[in-house]
C-alpha cells in the first residue's frame, strides 16, 4: 500500500499566486498541489493536501494524520514564528517531518528567522520556491523508504 503523506498549509497560503508575488512566485496553491500530486505518484507516495487559516484546525489535521499518516509536511506560515502549539501537535506525531518556506525567512525580518516547528523538524527547506514542497516530498519519500 502507498504511504500516505500530509501536506499542511498555513494562514495566507490560500492566496498564493495573488499574496506578494514578488516573494511568493505566481503560482497558485492548486498548482502546488496538482505538482505534488505528480511527483507523488513519481516516487510512490499519496498525497493529502490541506490549507487552513485557523491554527486549531491545522493541529486537529496533525493529530489526524497519527493515524492516517506516514510523513508530514508543514507550511506552518506565520504560525511558524508564533505556535508553540503546533510545535506541541507535532512532537505528538511519530514519523517524519518536513518544514517547509517558500521564501528564505533568514533573509527576512528578524521575527521571521526563528520557527519553533524547525525544533521538531526532520528536514527545513526554505527560499527554495514553491519548488521547495517538491523537494520535501522527494526527501520525505526517500526517508519513508529508506526506514521500511
Ligand atoms: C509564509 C508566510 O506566510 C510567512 O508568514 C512566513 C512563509 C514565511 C513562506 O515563506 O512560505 O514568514
Amino acid at each position: 500500500m502507498a504511504k500516505v503523506v500530509y501536506i499542511l498549509n498555513g494562514p495566507n497560503l490560500n492566496l498564493l499566486g495573488k499574496r506578494q508575488p514578488e516573494i511568493y512566485g505566481s503560482k497558485t496553491l492548486d498548482d502546488v498541489c496538482r505538482l505534488c500530486e505528480i511527483m507523488g505518484s513519481e516516487v510512490g507516495v499519496e498525497i493529502v493536501f490541506r490549507q487552513s487559516n485557523a491554527e486549531h484546525e491545522l493541529i486537529d489535521w496533525i493529530h489526524e494524520a497519527r493515524e492516517k499518516a506516514d510523513g508530514i509536511i508543514i507550511n506552518p506560515a506565520a504560525y511558524s514564528h508564533t505556535s508553540i502549539a503546533i510545535l506541541d501537535a507535532l512532537n505528538t506525531f511519530d514519523a517524519p517531518v518536513v518544514e517547509v518556506h517558500i521564501s528564505n525567512i533568514h533573509k527576512r525580518e528578524d521575527f521571521r528567522h526563528h520557527s519553533y516547528v524547525s525544533g521538531r523538524a526532520d528536514a527545513v527547506l526554505a527560499g527554495c520556491g514553491v519548488d521547495g514542497y517538491l523537494l520535501a516530498v522527494r526527501h520525505l519519500a526517500d526517508l519513508l523508504r529508506s526506514k521500511a
